[in-house]
């Protein structure tokens, strides 16, 4: 639940990074983090496991400047993709304003691709969400890979919305900050809608 505090003049909102395991969620959040200007994120929170997946959830604040004299903060979240950490990914979901969907290109992760949005429509729902009125946008990664499904095909599978999608490569950071200002769009008008 976006936050604004009308004393210190401040606005927070909440962002998750959902999508099956090995997706690119956490290399979203490095490459982020990695680019941006020091005064304009915080300190980064991953809490991995040995071999790097995520084991609870990455965390990144950034500061997204000014609007109408509100500064704007969002808070970055990914959930662990992997199937058994169901518990986790309900409690990150909460309060959240929008989500990212992370799609993994390649043709042999189409189904876990599947099983992860419904997963993710299950858990909103749970949180008391509608997953067909939820600010969302879609992200294809891994675009550099060989073997991966066009957009279009993806597109029928996954983005039955026909909410915003992009195409990226998160290691080298092709697409990562449209993903991101397209989300972040989309909280703002969510926002704007509400709070009238
Ligand atoms: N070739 C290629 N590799 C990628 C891309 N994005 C991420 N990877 C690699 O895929 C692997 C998994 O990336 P992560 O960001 O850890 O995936 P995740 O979605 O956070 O995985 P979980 O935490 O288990 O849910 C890493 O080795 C990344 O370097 C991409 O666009 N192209
Ligand atoms: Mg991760």
């Amino acid at each position: 639940m976006s936050f604004i505090n009308y004393s210190s003049k401040e606005i927070n909102c909440k962002i998750v990074y959902y999508g099956p395991g090995l997706c690119g969620k956490t290399t979203n959040l490095q490459y982020i983090h990695k680019r941006m200007n020091p005064h304009a994120r915080g300190k980064m929170i991953s809490l991995a496991t040995e071999t790097e997946r995520t084991l609870f959830f990455d965390f990144l604040p950034v500061a997204m400047g000014e609007i109408r004299g509100f500064k704007t903060r969002f808070h970055l979240y990914t959930v662990p993709g992997q199937v058994f950490y169901d518990a986790s990914r309900r409690l990150i979901l909460r309060g959240v304003d929008g989500v990212v969907f992370c799609a993994d290109s390649q043709l042999t992760r189409m189904d876990a691709n599947v099983e992860s949005l419904e997963n993710l429509k299950i858990n909103l729902r749970e949180q008391g969400y509608d997953p067909d009125r939820i600010p969302m946008v879609i992200q294809y990664n891994k675009r550099d890979i060989e073997h991966v499904s066009s957009v279009a095909e993806l597109h029928a599978l996954i983005n039955y919305r026909n909410v915003p999608e992009y195409e990226a490569v998160a290691t080298t950071g092709v697409g990562v900050f449209e993903t991101l200002k397209g989300v972040i769009k989309l909280v703002l008008i969510d926002l704007t809608r509400r709070s009238r």
